[in-house]
Formats: structure tokens, C-alpha cells, sequence
């Protein structure tokens, strides 16, 4: 998890305030060790919570997916047009976390499915604990799908279990094939790739396949689909995949 991007500064300053006098003589390590212990606290706390909500949503028969990228990959353009796809045959809710603004929110919600919008401010994770709150939002007697759309950020967001089923992360071909190597954390965290805008290969310098190699270098199992949520190209092989997986939760 990230210690230098103040996401957490919050919770830093609450845990350690008054004690910085005592440890003026290891001031650095003792620093490090404390960073440490509360990025342990903090992942402890958000498993508990994730534990709560994995619970819940099996109570209730909902299959879960996280969906995670960097900015502009596609998340909320892959979200609105499986929405549109298969919104007349699940019961669907979908939970959008961005640092500000209920933009893609209102994307989804002219979709005509239930949204709730999670503001993280300066943090650049959605956590278990807003997950909690947001799902509150919905009838979740009356769910087969719950979609959450993580704040684009292809680092923080892999250390924090929300109870999802599974983490989807979607990359898109103008970021370059190599990004499972550059950040083999969250590749190794999902089970699903979106390789998104498939539309753009053309014009683009996207080796397919020595993405889709460096990406199993990372995560052995992982289920890849070459889409194009723009154009619906290569859309039905995921909705096969997401139906099956429905199907298997609801028993
Ligand atoms: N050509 C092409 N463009 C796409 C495709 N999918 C998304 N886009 C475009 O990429 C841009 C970003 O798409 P979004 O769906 O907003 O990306 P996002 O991952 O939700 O972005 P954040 O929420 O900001 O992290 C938009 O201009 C989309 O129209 C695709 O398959 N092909
Ligand atoms: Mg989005």
C-alpha cells in the first residue's frame, strides 16, 4: 500500500499525534516502523470490514466485481455498455468512487441503474468500509450485480480487499503493453482483463500478445477478454464469463 501519497494522512496524524518528542533520537526509523504498524492497523481494519461485506453479499446471492485501472482506461464506458447490454436480464447496482465530482455517476444513472457515488477526496482508494455505506443504498434483497468502479489509480486500490468476488482491472491499449510488469501488484490481485479499446489497435504501438504473455507472468490464471467498449467488439465473450459467474453464486 501506498506511504508517500498522504492517503492516509488522515489517520497518521490521529494515531501519533503527541508523540513525536519521545523518539527524537531515531526519528527516521522510528518513523518507519510506526508508517508500518499503521499501514498494518489499516489493512487489518479494511479486512474486517471486507469480511463483513463478503458475508453480506453472499447472504443475498449478489456477485461482486471491483473494477480497477488507471484513469481513462474505460472502466465507466465498459460499466455503461454491459449495463445496457445486460440490464433487462440481472438486477444490477453499481458504486463509482472518483477523488471528486459525481460525473460517472450520472453516466450510469442514465443507464437507468441504481448508482451510488463515493467522493474519497485526497484518497486515491475506495475502502471496504465506504463499500459498506454505499451498498446500504441499494434493496439488496433485489441484486444479482453489484459493480464498483474503484478511483482510477493502478497502484493503491490493489491492497484493499472490498469483499468483491473478484478484482477486474482493465487496460486499455494507449497505455503501453508492458504495465503487468510495471505494476505486477495489481495484475497479480485480479482474476479478470478487460484489454480495452482493441478498436484503437491500428493506430497504436500495442503488442497484444506480449501483453496478454506479461500479464499471465504475473497472475498464472487470469481470465483475459479483448474488448472494445466503444464499438461492442469481443463484449459477448464477457458477458458469457459474467453470466456463468452470476449464475454460480445465486447456486
Ligand atoms: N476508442 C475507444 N475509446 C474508449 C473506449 N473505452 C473508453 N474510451 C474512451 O476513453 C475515455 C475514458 O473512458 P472512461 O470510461 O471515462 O474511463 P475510466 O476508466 O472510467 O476513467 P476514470 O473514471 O477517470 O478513471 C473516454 O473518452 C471514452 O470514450 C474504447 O473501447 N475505444
Ligand atoms: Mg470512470
Amino acid at each position: 500500500m501506498c506511504t508517500t501519497c498522504g492517503c492516509e494522512t488522515d489517520t497518521h496524524d490521529h494515531h501519533h499525534h503527541g508523540h513525536g518528542r519521545h523518539h527524537h533520537h531515531h526519528q527516521g526509523e522510528g518513523k518507519e516502523a510506526r508508517k508500518i504498524a499503521v499501514e498494518i492497523d489499516i489493512l487489518a481494519r479494511n479486512n474486517r470490514y471486507a469480511a463483513g461485506n463478503r458475508a453480506l453479499f453472499a447472504a443475498k446471492g449478489i456477485f461482486v466485481l471491483n473494477l480497477v485501472s488507471s484513469p481513462g482506461s474505460g472502466k465507466t464506458t465498459t460499466l455503461e455498455r454491459t449495463l445496457k447490454d445486460l440490464g433487462g436480464r440481472y438486477r444490477c447496482a453499481v458504486i463509482e468512487g472518483d477523488q471528486q465530482t459525481d460525473n460517472d455517476a450520472q453516466r450510469i444513472a442514465a443507464t437507468g441503474v441504481p448508482v451510488k457515488q463515493i467522493n474519497t477526496g485526497a484518497g486515491c482508494h475506495l475502502d471496504a468500509h465506504m463499500v459498506a455505506h454505499a451498498a446500504e443504498e441499494f434493496a439488496l434483497d433485489h441484486l444479482d450485480l453489484l459493480l464498483v468502479e474503484n478511483v482510477g489509480n493502478l497502484v493503491c486500490p490493489a491492497s484493499f480487499d472490498l469483499g468483491e468476488h473478484h478484482k477486474v482491472v482493465v487496460l486499455s491499449t494507449t497505455e503501453g503493453e508492458d504495465k503487468p510488469l510495471k505494476y505486477p501488484n495489481m495484475f497479480h490481485a485480479a482474476d479478470v482483463m478487460l484489454l480495452n479499446k482493441v478498436d484503437l489497435l491500428p493506430y497504436v504501438d500495442f503488442d497484444v500478445e506480449k501483453c496478454k504473455e506479461m500479464a499471465r507472468r504475473v497472475s498464472p490464471n487470469i481470465t483475459i477478454f479483448e474488448i472494445s467498449s466503444r464499438t461492442g467488439q469481443g463484449m459477448d465473450a464477457w458477458y458469457g464469463w459474467l453470466a456463468g459467474r452470476i449464475a454460480a453464486v445465486k447456486g
